[in-house]
């Protein structure tokens, strides 16, 4: 088998070389609840940057009192080291299932593969800003990272920001080590953001400048991309201003195993796969039915019961030969529930695929 760049596992599935983007395969996704770092997905908008961590500093600056200049060893001597497990998972993740439904071009297709989980160690963004002080009118922090990409004719480094009120929660991270060893250059070696709870494009690598703003970053990755537009919108008629800034994500679950092509023989049947809920909200309930939504068995939820991180669950089912539509759902902490299919949902830029899960499997064999 080709070797895969960047230090990924053998199966990891490449959906686009240039700039890298792809995950694991689901079967491996769902064995550790930790992702190893060599299955972890990725996504990019452009070259991963070569960072020389000894000239490498970080800017803090806008509407603080005090603007900041940071070299690596001063952030990790002044500030307190946090470690925190969070699942990142990109907005486009599951667009597969919305383009199935009607075409999304010049998007990647993703499948379920665009989630993963690490142990993070890193600094609080919350201690980095009130280091540098608030001044008045500060709403929104913006996160620029090293890499540039091109659009319309334009290039220009990739940024995104998120309200001060979650910047403050003491959640998000400034983070130089995932999975106890420092981050890899395709994960934003030497230093990015884990914003947990929110979508994916937020969690800035190669993190340059923290810039503190009245209003929401200007960058083209959250002025026009990664906004949610209803069903009739698409890309003759947007009006860009229109769509909904993302922030934290929707509620999803996937089934993993087994794959359609595996086709197990009849009887106890065994049902893996994730679920994830957005913000500070975590997952209360997942069911399975195998009959295409008709009837429900509820999972045993694996794990840890917390916000931002994502729930592993399995189930046990018995199943007869031929046919059968497994379908998964999930109930967060706030009691938000999941469309049971993608017609309300389906948007033009195919984000935040939030309805039922649905695998179909065929028995061919009795046990
Ligand atoms: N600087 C920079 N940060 C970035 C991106 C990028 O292209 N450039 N992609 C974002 C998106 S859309 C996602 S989903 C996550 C993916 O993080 P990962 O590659 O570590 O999985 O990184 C985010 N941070
Ligand atoms: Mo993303």
């Amino acid at each position: 088998m080709a070797d895969k760049p960047f230090g990924k596992h053998p199966d990891f599935i490449v959906r686009e070389m240039s700039p890298f983007n792809g995950g694991p395969p689901l079967n491996l996704l769902v064995e550790n609840q930790l992702t190893p770092t060599e299955l972890f997905f990725s996504r990019n908008h452009g070259d991963i940057p070569e960072v020389d961590a000894a000239s490498y500093r970080l800017e803090v600056s806008g509407l603080v009192e005090q603007p900041l200049t940071f070299s690596l060893a001063e952030l990790t001597s002044r500030f307190p080291s946090v470690d925190a497990a969070a699942t990142l998972q990109c907005a486009g993740n599951r667009r597969q299932e919305l383009i199935d439904r009607k075409p999304i071009p010049n998007e990647l297709p993703w499948g379920a593969e665009a989630i993963s989980h690490a142990a993070w160690r890193g600094l609080r963004l919350s201690d980095v800003l009130a280091a540098a002080g608030l001044a008045q009118g500060a709403a929104h922090v913006e996160f620029i990272g090293l890499d540039e990409t091109e659009r319309h004719g334009e290039r220009f480094n990739f940024g995104g920001s998120i309200p001060l009120k979650d910047a403050l929660s003491g959640e998000v991270l400034l983070a130089y080590e995932m999975n106890a060893a420092p981050l890899e250059p395709v994960h934003g070696f030497p230093l990015r953001v884990v914003a947990p709870g929110i979508i994916g494009a937020r969690s800035v690598k190669w993190l340059k400048e923290i810039r503190v703003q009245p209003e929401p970053s200007h960058n083209y990755f959250q002025r026009v991309a990664y906004r949610l537009f209803p069903p009739d919108v698409d890309s003759q008629n947007v009006v860009w201003e229109q769509g909904m800034m993302l922030n934290e994500n929707s509620l999803t679950s996937v089934i993993c195993t087994p794959a359609e092509s595996e086709n197990p023989p009849a009887g106890a049947v065994t049902v893996r796969g994730y679920a994830l809920a957005g913000g500070e909200r975590s997952i209360a309930r997942v069911e399975l039915s195998a009959d295409g939504g008709r009837s429900w068995t509820q999972c045993e939820l694996l794990g840890e019961d917390a916000p931002g991180i994502w729930r592993l669950w399995q189930a046990q089912l018995d199943l007869a030969l031929g046919e059968h539509e497994l379908v998964v759902r999930a109930v967060d902490s706030a009691a938000n529930a999941q469309p049971p299919d993608v017609e309300q949902i389906w948007n033009f830029k195919g984000y935040m695929n939030s309805a039922w899960h649905r695998q179909k499997i065929e028995i061919k064999q009795s046990d």
